[in-house]
């Protein structure tokens, strides 16, 4: 597939998928989130890639959906197109970490795609919001029980109920992203953290991530228990054995991704 709306680039084992509609501020009309879905599926099954970054431009990461494309749409269009869950969802499904380098705005439908990466870095530039409220519209792509979630109830009814932005050092401190950087090297240390991520053991960054992600799914004692089993479970792999036996020889491991 050509991509018109996104750009794609590799760095050593990392992909970089830039979202790439500067006219619209990287709305989400229904091209771009088709080769979105695309190219992260692209790079899901590479095995030169071990992690992905999905940013934007310096003044949107995305203002979220189109809502040029989105004003006619009727109850029975977006039923029988399936919207948002025919082809919005596939960040949330992908095995492989994915990071959001987010700067400047990230509203709508582009807060809630952010919210689907594993975790964000923000830019200081960045806002985030969910303002369908003030068109007629409520988050539709998971806005209001990631945000409940990951934030929690008061701030995210706040942020649906009102529409308004939260700045990078108000969602550093709540927790919606890990930390904030320079706009100007965000995309840089993006990518300096995901391949960080690369360079670990494969299956065991995989698993690793499966486990944080089954804290949002589970109770405490079973996520726990989750947790162990898997931990055993690394014991099989010889990135395990190299590892600890590269610590003990004071150098660097070298991964096999087995
Ligand atoms: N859609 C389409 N075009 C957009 C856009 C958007 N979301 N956001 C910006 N643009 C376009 C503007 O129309 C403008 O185009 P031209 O007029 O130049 O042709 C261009 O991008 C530059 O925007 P501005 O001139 O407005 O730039 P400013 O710097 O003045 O303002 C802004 C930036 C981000 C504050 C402003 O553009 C803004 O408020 N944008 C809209 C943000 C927003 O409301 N986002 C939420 C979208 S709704 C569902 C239904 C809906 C949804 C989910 C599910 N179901 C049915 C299940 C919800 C989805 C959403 O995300």
């Amino acid at each position: 597939m050509a991509y018109e709306c996104i750009l794609t680039e590799t760095d050593g084992a990392v992909a970089v998928i830039t979202l790439n509609r500067p006219d619209a501020l990287n709305a989400f009309n229904r091209q771009l989130m088709d080769e979105l879905t695309d190219a992260v599926k692209k790079f899901e099954a590479d095995d030169a890639i071990g992690c992905m970054v999905l940013t934007g431009s310096e003044k949107a990461f995305a203002a979220g959906a189109d809502i040029k494309e989105m004003a006619s749409k009727d109850y029975i269009d977006v039923l029988s197109e399936d919207f948002i869950t025919a082809n919005w969802e596939e960040v949330s499904r992908t095995r492989k970490p994915i990071i959001a380098a987010v700067g400047g705005y990230a509203l709508g439908g582009g807060c809630e795609l952010a919210l689907m990466c594993d975790f964000i870095i923000a830019g200081d530039n960045a806002k985030f919001g969910q303002p369908e409220i003030s068109i007629g519209a409520m988050p539709g792509a998971g806005g209001t029980q990631r945000l409940a979630r990951f934030i929690g109830k008061s701030k995210a009814m706040e942020m649906c109920l009102t529409g308004r932005m939260m700045d990078a050092e108000e969602a550093e401190r709540c927790g919606l992203v890990s930390r904030i950087v320079p706009k100007g090297e965000l995309r840089e240390e993006a990518i300096r953290v995901a391949k960080q991520i690369a360079g670990f053991s494969r299956p065991i960054v995989t698993l690793t991530k499966e486990s944080v992600n089954r804290a949002y799914e589970t109770t405490l004692s079973e996520g726990v228990r989750f947790e162990r089993r898997v931990f055993h479970s690394i014991f099989a792999f010889e990135d395990q054995k190299e590892g600890m036996a590269a610590f003990a020889e004071k150098r660097k491991p070298v991964f096999k991704n087995r």
